[in-house]
C-alpha cells in the first residue's frame, strides 16, 4: 500500500540551559571570598523514537509541538543547576524524518528502538567560580545558558496495514471501516462498490493500529473473476485478517460457505496467508443473528456496524492479535543518518549590510550576564579570537570601525582586537 502516505510537520525545541550563577564565598573571616557561582545545567534533548506500537502520525496533527525541560540556574556555593529531562516522542517504525525547507531525508527510523536526536538542549551556563584566573581573581561574570528555538521538520510515513477487512461484496467492510475509524469510504447496497482499499486509523485506549477495507472477494478471484486478484497483494503484508462474513444474506451464500470460499482464493492465491492470524466476524447482527443461523454460522463474533453491537469488543479484540503478531516479528533493518552539525564561524551580511558573526561557538563567547564587566569582555574577546574570527573578519576586508554583531551584542571592529 505505498500509495497511502501519512504525513504531518513537527516542530521540536530543546530544552534551554539554564545560566551561570555570579556569587562569591561568605566566611567569617575572609573579607573577600572567591567565586563560587555554580554552572547551569544542561537542556533536555529532544528524541524521536521509533515505537512499534504507534502506527500513525495522528498525534502530531493536533499539537505539532514538542519542548524539552530545561536546565535551572546554577546557585551559589558551587551549587550546579540540574539537568532538564529528556523528552522521547515515539514515532511509528518507518518514519522518515526531512528537512521541512530543502525536503533532504534527515533520518528514517525503521524498526523499534531506533532513535534520533531531533532537538539537542541548550548548553547551561559557566557560573562565575569558572572564570577565575590569574589575571582575573574575582570573575563578576557568568555565562548565560544557551536558548533553543523551534526546528520544523516533516514527518512521512508509508502507511501499512495492520489489520485486512476481507469478505464478500457488500458484507459490510466499508461499513465498518467506518465506524472504527475516521475513514469515509463510499459506502452503497450494491456489490463491488469499493475498487482501491481505504486504511483507517482505530484508535483503541492509548494505542492504534491500521486497518485496511479492501474490494469484495468472489469465488474465482484468484483466476481473475470480479475484481481478480491485484488488491490481493495488499492483504500479504496484513499481520491480522478479519473474513466478515454477511449473516443477513439468507438467500445469498450461507456465513459457512462465505468462510469457504473465501479460505479457498486466500490459499489459491498465497497458502500462507491461512496460517495468519485471523478473527472470523459476523456483520450485520441487527438483521440476522449467527443463531438464525443455527450450527452454520462458523464465528468468533458477531457485530453490527449499524446498532454498534459487538463493536467495541471487536476493537480491543483486534488490538490484542496485532499486538501478539507486533511481538512476534523479528526486528527490521534499521539505519540512521546523522544530521552533520554546523560548526566553525561564519560570516553573513545582516540586511543592513553591517557583518554578521554566526556560529555556535562564537555566539556562546559573548552569552555572557554583564558584557559591561571589563573581565567579560576581555574574556569574549580571547575566546572570539582563539575561534579564528579576527583572523576571519580581517580577510573580509573589514576596516576599523565598521560594526561588527554577534547574536544580541555588536561592537566596532578594531584592527588588532
Ligand atoms: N442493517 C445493516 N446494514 C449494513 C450493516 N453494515 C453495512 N450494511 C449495509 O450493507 C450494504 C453494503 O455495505 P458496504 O459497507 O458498502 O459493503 P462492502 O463490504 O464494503 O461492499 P464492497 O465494497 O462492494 O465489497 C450497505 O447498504 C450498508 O448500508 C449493518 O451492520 N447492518
Ligand atoms: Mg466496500
Amino acid at each position: 500500500m505505498s500509495n497511502f502516505v501519512d504525513e504531518c510537520n513537527l516542530s521540536v525545541r530543546g530544552g534551554d540551559g539554564g545560566a551561570g550563577c555570579v556569587s562569591f564565598r561568605r566566611e567569617a573571616h575572609v573579607a573577600y571570598g572567591g567565586p563560587d557561582g555554580g554552572d547551569g545545567g544542561n537542556g533536555g534533548d529532544v528524541w524521536l523514537v521509533a515505537d512499534r506500537n504507534v502506527s500513525s502520525l495522528l498525534a502530531f496533527r493536533d499539537y505539532p509541538h514538542r519542548i524539552a525541560e530545561s536546565g535551572t540556574h546554577g546557585q551559589g556555593a558551587k551549587r550546579h543547576g540540574k539537568r532538564g529531562k529528556d523528552l522521547i516522542v515515539p514515532v511509528p517504525e518507518g518514519t522518515t524524518v526531512k528537512d521541512h525547507e530543502t525536503g533532504e531525508i534527515l533520518a528514517d527510523l525503521v524498526s523499534h528502538g531506533d532513535r534520533w536526536l531531533a532537538g539537542p538542549g541548550g548548553r547551561g551556563g559557566r557560573g562565575n567560580a569558572r572564570f577565575l584566573s590569574n589575571r582575573r581573581r574575582a570573575p563578576k561574570f557568568a555565562e548565560q545558558g544557551e536558548v533553543c528555538s523551534d526546528t520544523w521538520y516533516r514527518l512521512e510515513l508509508k502507511l501499512m496495514a495492520d489489520v485486512a477487512l476481507v469478505g464478500f461484496p457488500s458484507a459490510g467492510k466499508s461499513t465498518l471501516i467506518s465506524v472504527i475509524s475516521r475513514a469515509k469510504p463510499k459506502i452503497a447496497d450494491y456489490p463491488f462498490t469499493t475498487l482501491e482499499p481505504n486504511l483507517g486509523v482505530v484508535v483503541v485506549g492509548e494505542s492504534e493500529f491500521v486497518v485496511a477495507d479492501l474490494p469484495g472477494l468472489i469465488e474465482g478471484a484468484s483466476e481473475g473473476a470480479g475484481l481478480g486478484d491485484r488488491f490481493l497483494r495488499h492483504i500479504e503484508r496484513a499481520r491480522v485478517l478479519v473474513y466478515l462474513l454477511d449473516l443477513s444474506s439468507i438467500d445469498g451464500a450461507s456465513p459457512a460457505e462465505q468462510l469457504e470460499v473465501l479460505h479457498k482464493e486466500l490459499g489459491n492465491y498465497q497458502p500462507s496467508l491461512l496460517e495468519r492470524p485471523s478473527i472470523v466476524v459476523g456483520s450485520k447482527a441487527d438483521v440476522l443473528t449467527a443463531d438464525d443461523w443455527g450450527r452454520d454460522a462458523p464465528v468468533d463474533m458477531v457485530i453490527s456496524s449499524a446498532t454498534n453491537q459487538g463493536i467495541d469488543q471487536f476493537k480491543w479484540r483486534l488490538l490484542e492479535l496485532v499486538q501478539e503478531a507486533r511481538a512476534a516479528e523479528p526486528q527490521r533493518e534499521g539505519f540512521v543518518i546523522h544530521r552533520p552539525e554546523a560548526v566553525g564561524v561564519e560570516l553573513v551580511r545582516d540586511d543592513d549590510g553591517a557583518w554578521r558573526i554566526v556560529g555556535r561557538a562564537a555566539e556562546r563567547a559573548v552569552a555572557l550576564s554583564d558584557l559591561t564587566d571589563v573581565g567579560a569582555l576581555d574574556y569574549a574577546r580571547n575566546r572570539l579570537k582563539k575561534l579564528g574570527v579576527d583572523k576571519a573578519l580581517k580577510r573580509a576586508g573589514l576596516r576599523n570601525g565598521d560594526e561588527v554583531r554577534i547574536g544580541e551584542f555588536a561592537f566596532e571592529y578594531e584592527e588588532d582586537m
